[in-house]
């Protein structure tokens, strides 16, 4: 099952005993897993998916319970109706049947991690974007699941079958139907009308007032540091505001061959 593969899967992966303890119980062949790097925006995913599955009512208090993280909401995931819908972060694995591999231009998801990290007291508040960024393009942050481009290349040259590459920046484009894609590829029947009330329930401008106002009960998004918001700014090429010359050079010196094929660097 390991074998012939490029990038290595996680030990823990590669360890039954391991794997049962962290993963749900069971895995099923029409389970679907929304994967990323971190800050990538899969909670967007996870909210137009939550809303389009609850008829919209999804926020932050139950966004576990509709579209839960295998590891954190493990005892959710057996709870939930089939087809499942769950959320990791991890780089490739075999394990995982169908998957959307949600990706986002790097160097925006550099900037979004540098403040993900300051909110979550991962680095001290006196860190630099400069030294976040030095950390960040050798995998030393925390949720550690190696490089960015790491992860994006093992999953982009897995063999695995069923998987959906989303772009962040085409969901921004066209929320819709990129939506709409996600349901069309692993066949599951959905109202146009529930799409469309799915987008706008998941809204940036509502999610971020989802936060306000749920902002001392759901730790993992907003209870950390509230001077720094988890909704920060959800736009595309933010980073320019961040990037010197020489740290462009250097992103792409590492990073390159991955923006290159995800069409970032035209
Ligand atoms: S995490 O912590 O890894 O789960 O973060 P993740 O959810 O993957 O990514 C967080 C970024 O996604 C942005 N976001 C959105 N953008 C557009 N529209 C909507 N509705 C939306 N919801 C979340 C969020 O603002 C983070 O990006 P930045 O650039 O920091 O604003």
């Amino acid at each position: 099952m390991f074998k012939n593969l490029k990038y290595k899967v996680p030990i823990f992966a590669k360890r039954k005993d391991v794997r049962e303890q962290l993963y749900p119980q069971e895995f099923f062949p029409d389970d679907i897993f929304l994967v990323s790097y971190p800050k990538s925006g899969n909670t967007w995913l996870r909210f137009l998916i939550g809303n389009a599955i609850s008829d919209n009512n999804c926020d932050f208090s139950n966004i576990h319970q509709l579209v839960p993280d295998i590891f954190r909401n493990r005892d959710v995931c057996s709870t939930l109706a089939r087809p499942r819908f769950m959320k990791s972060h991890l780089y490739f694995v075999p394990d995982f049947g169908r998957v959307v591999y949600l990706v986002r231009d790097g160097r925006d998801v550099a900037v979004s991690f540098y403040y993900h990290s300051l909110k979550k007291g991962n680095i001290p508040l006196t860190t630099s974007f400069a030294e976040f960024l030095k950390m960040f393009n050798k995998g030393k942050v925390k949720p550690r699941v190696r490089t960015w481009s790491n992860h994006v290349n093992s999953w982009l040259d897995s063999k695995t079958d069923n998987i959906l590459l989303l772009k962040y920046e085409d969901m921004k484009r066209d929320t819709f139907g990129e939506l709409k894609r996600v349901f069309e590829y692993f066949d599951i029947p959905m109202a146009r009308e529930q799409l469309i009330s799915a987008v706008a329930a998941s809204e940036f401008s509502r999610m971020q007032s989802l936060e306000k106002e749920q902002n001392d009960k759901y730790h993992d998004f907003v209870n950390t540091d509230p001077s720094i918001p988890f909704m920060r700014k959800g736009k595309v090429g933010d980073w320019k505001e961040y990037f010197t010359k020489e740290q462009l050079k250097d992103f792409i010196d590492i990073h390159g061959a991955a923006l290159r094929r995800l069409g970032y660097l035209l």
